[in-house]
């Protein structure tokens, strides 16, 4: 065997494999490309999931814009003709807000079998505002595929609209003569479980803040009582637009979705200190809305 010859099997023999260096340098490089890679990915994942959110909270709302062209006003959570007074089951936002764009139900719950409506017996099909084939219904859990057919009118007071994160997207009709949240029920029922307007959506052990108004009177620029805040002050909301304070939206109607992480509202524990809602929980809050994305 020459010289040239051992080279050569020298290199095929190099070629056809890697020693236990090599491989753990090469592994270890790709655990750390996969560390930098992987949150990269799934931030840039949920930045477009948010982002087909809002896209799909603005077909909501020019369907909301149909639908007042043709019944004169936006879905009232106040008052649903179809709902009987023994419903036991307190109405709200989320539930009228499919009922009205969508109406999934069968004639004995919403007039007219599959999407689609009638104001009242015998009236005319209202067909569905949205394309119901491109949004996801379910209960509160996101629990999809539900059997309208065995349905009663309780239970479908349980449907509602989902998002992508499939948590229902919250309705809230701003209440006849006050404009914004400057008075407590210009969105939110004055008690979160009765009152005026539209009730909240109720997951108590996740988003006890949300509920209890706060985190939702808080995103919408009520954050103090009127006393200046300090930057590590826990935020008071007093359901009103203070000197120093600014609303951050009065338009007619809010759409809220939770976002990726689930929850509405901020938490206490999105940034600072932990233990007190500031107002640097409010700008980490993933929540999606129709006045902020
Ligand atoms: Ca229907
Ligand atoms: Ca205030
Ligand atoms: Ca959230």
């Amino acid at each position: 065997m020459t010289k040239q010859t051992l080279a050569r099997s020298d290199r095929r023999h190099r070629s056809g494999g890697f020693t236990l260096v090599e491989l753990l340098v090469v592994i270890g490089i790709i655990v750390l490309l996969a560390g930098i890679l992987l949150p990269m990915a799934s931030r840039a994942y949920a930045k477009a999931e948010r982002a087909r959110v809002a896209l799909e909270l603005q077909a909501i709302g020019s369907a909301l814009e149909n639908y007042k062209q043709d019944h004169g006003s936006y879905p009232d959570p106040g008052a649903d003709p179809n709902l009987p007074s023994s419903t036991t089951a307190p109405m709200r936002g989320a539930n009228v807000l499919c009922r009205a764009l969508i109406a999934p139900g069968t004639a004995l719950l919403d007039g007219a079998d599959g999407p689609g409506f009638r104001t009242r017996p015998g009236s005319k099909v209202w067909s569905a505002y949205l394309p119901a084939d491109q949004f996801k219904i379910g209960d509160r859990n996101g629990a999809g595929a539900i059997d309208f057919s065995n349905m009663v009118l309780d239970t479908y007071n349980q449907v509602f609209i989902l998002d992508r994160f499939k948590k229902p997207i919250l309705y809230y009709r701003a209440q006849g003569n006050a404009s914004n949240i400057r008075s407590a029920n210009g969105f939110v029922a004055n008690n979160p479980s009765g009152g005026v307007g539209a009730k909240p959506y109720y997951d108590s052990t996740q988003n006890a803040i949300f509920l209890s108004q706060l985190g939702l009177r808080a995103m919408l620029g009520d954050v103090s009582n009127g006393s200046p805040l300090t930057p590590f002050s826990a935020i008071s909301p007093n359901g009103m637009i203070d000197a120093g304070e600014t609303a951050v939206y009065s338009g007619p109607y809010l759409l809220w979705s939770a976002g990726p992480d689930e929850k509405y509202g901020p938490s206490p524990d999105d940034a600072g200190n932990s233990s007190v809602l500031e107002k640097v929980d409010i700008e980490k809050c993933d929540d999606i809305t129709n006045f902020r994305s």
